[in-house]
């Protein structure tokens, strides 16, 4: 039989997987891997920083829903995978981190570039290895896949010691998966479902909360017909944008500390809550203890662990989202589906009430250049086409608030650990999954500033996306913390004059366009879309500008300050 080395089987195992594109970043102990990598046609995206392949493997995983793959040698380069991969854990994304680790004989001797990864990176990932012999390579990989994608999805991470990378093993060794401890479930009981059918049958004031899990599970479209023909509104978290057309009239929009009135107020007064593929972050209930007084809640999750963990459930459903939602539907429309409705028109009609008394607001007559009006017009100039990424803080709630989403995989934003510097990285891995998309990285300059080094990744891989920086001169979601509940007192917040954005652009090769007025605004998107470049435009906006409505911290959610007419 003939031999290969570790390194090779490495590569032959990831084609196995389909893998087309690696995130990465070379060293010591990954030379060999490279090595093989210069033979093959997988395509290899060179960051400029592991943060940035971890998140652009997270933003391909996104748009495409094949696992993203990023690669690291040891020490260094492994811990500065860390952010991306506790990112992905927290937003449930497939992902397979590769590290390079020192010889086996050199482990636990604090070895040059020694740091253990495994040990760092187990509670932030589903499952991880320490490969220790070439020949389980095969199955190492095939199983880290494997977990990845299925069940709850998440980060995977493989840590590859360079003598296994070097060792010879037999070409042709077969692998098995054999895990007798992880089955994830996938139909849900059907009992359970059909005492949900019944409930939501009763029920007058239900609500459809569909979060992240609804997009991962492929289920948008039988959520859509779901609560299309059942006439139950919909509200998402910040991580289900996307699982539900905005522009249904069904569509309450995103819930939660920036998210709309009427989603707020719909969970105050809803008497029952459908959570499909949603974990009750505390950004959409505010006080828990507060949080739908009324509502008997559903709780469909694939992971068993969520149900229950922040609200009282009646019925737990485990399973895929799709599969049960499929079952529940059916179940659903074999009883009356007049009475039902019936039952639940006066709600329907507040709701669209209240749809229309509360809209999201901000002062479109200000001649100033106001965030909220460049996420619009981005939104038209793109017809709700683009794939929009985003950093931390206002630019990512206007970005989620302004944009009309009608299509899962189009939002991709850091949700659960909120890592600033997520969005230049994923729009380029986002960008490499879907290059027939325009991809726009709606960012702000705080978070920008922390993976600026990613646009020589866009620029020199010809990557071409476009970065609409709302620059307020501010880490602007602090600031508006400080503003409101800290006297104003701006304590280090203040970033003003620090860089030109346009000359660092052109600095990497890209193109800049600076925009200061109002006027200047529709054509300066139009330009940097039309252009097959890189581009950064950098929108002076007003600086003080707050995003509204918001719950204050540890309010209940139907308490929020608004925007003042
Ligand atoms: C890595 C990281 N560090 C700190 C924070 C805390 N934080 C949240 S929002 C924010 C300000 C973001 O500023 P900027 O990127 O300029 O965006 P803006 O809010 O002005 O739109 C900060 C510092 C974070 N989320 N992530």
């Amino acid at each position: 039989m003939s031999k290969i080395t570790g390194a090779q089987m490495i590569i032959n195992c990831l084609k196995q997987e389909g893998v087309e594109v690696i995130f990465g970043y070379p060293g010591g102990k990954v030379i060999p891997l490279y090595d093989a990598l210069y033979d093959s046609d997988i395509k290899h995206i060179l960051a400029r920083h592991e943060q940035g392949a971890a998140h652009a493997a997270d933003g391909y995983a996104r748009v495409t829903g094949k696992t993203g793959v990023c690669v690291s040698t040891s020490g260094p380069g492994a811990t500065n995978l860390v952010t991306g991969i506790a990112n992905a854990y927290m937003d449930s994304i497939p992902m397979v981190a590769i590290t390079g680790q020192v010889s086996t004989s050199e482990i636990g001797t604090d070895a040059f570039q020694e740091a253990d990864i495994t040990g760092i990176t187990a509670p932030i990932t589903k499952h991880n290895y320490l490969v220790k012999d070439v020949k389980m390579l095969p199955s190492i990989i095939k199983e880290a896949f494997y977990i990845a994608s299925t069940g709850r999805q998440g980060p995977v991470l493989i840590d590859i010691p360079v003598d296994i990378s070097q060792a010879m093993v037999d070409e042709n060794i077969t692998a098995e998966i054999d895990l007798p401890g992880y089955k994830p479930t996938y139909k849900g009981n059907q009992k359970q479902i059909k005492q949900a059918a019944k409930k939501i049958f009763e029920s007058k004031k239900p609500v459809i909360f569909s979060g992240g899990g609804v997009i991962s599970s492929g289920a948008s479209q039988i959520l859509t017909e779901f609560a299309g023909k059942a006439k139950i509104p919909v509200i998402t978290s910040l991580l289900g944008i996307g699982s539900f057309p905005e522009h249904n009239p069904l569509s309450l929009n995103m819930a939660g500390m920036h998210g709309t009135k009427y989603a707020n107020i719909a969970f105050t007064e809803t008497d029952l809550i459908i959570a499909v593929g949603a974990r009750f972050d505390d950004r959409v209930t505010g006080k828990v203890a507060g949080f739908a007084p009324h509502a008997d809640i559903i709780h469909i999750d694939i992971d068993p662990a969520e149900i229950g963990k922040i609200v009282n459930t009646i019925i737990p459903i485990v399973g895929n989202a799709k599969d049960v939602l499929a079952d529940l539907s059916q179940r659903f429309f074999e009883l009356d589906n007049k009475k039902s409705m019936d039952r639940k028109k006066l709600w329907i009609d507040f709701l669209m009430d209240l749809k229309q008394k509360y809209p999201l607001m901000y002062d479109k007559d200000s001649p100033n250049l106001k965030p909220a009006y460049i996420v619009e017009k981005i939104y038209e100039v793109t017809k709700g086409e683009a794939i929009i990424c985003t950093e931390v803080g206002q630019n990512q709630m206007w970005a989620a608030q302004f944009y009309n989403y009608t299509k899962p995989r189009t939002f991709v934003s850091s949700g659960g650990l909120g890592t600033m510097g997520f969005g230049l990285p994923s729009a380029i891995g986002a960008k490499t999954g879907r290059p027939d998309k325009t991809v726009i990285d709606i960012a702000g300059d705080g978070s920008l500033q922390m993976v600026s080094q990613e646009l020589a990744t866009a620029v020199s891989n010809n990557i071409p996306i476009k970065i609409m920086l709302l620059n307020n001169g501010y880490l602007g979601m602090v600031r508006q913390w400080q503003e409101l509940f800290f006297n104003k007192r701006y304590s280090h917040t203040c970033i003003r004059e620090c860089v030109d954005f346009v000359k660092l652009i052109e600095a990497y090769g890209g193109v800049g366009i600076r925009v200061t007025d109002k006027n200047q605004v529709e054509k300066a998107i139009k330009e940097a879309v039309n252009l097959d470049k890189v581009v950064l435009v950098d929108f002076w906006i007003e600086a003080e500008e707050n995003v509204y409505p918001m719950v204050a911290p540890g309010a209940p959610i139907n308490e929020m300050l608004e925007w003042k007419y």
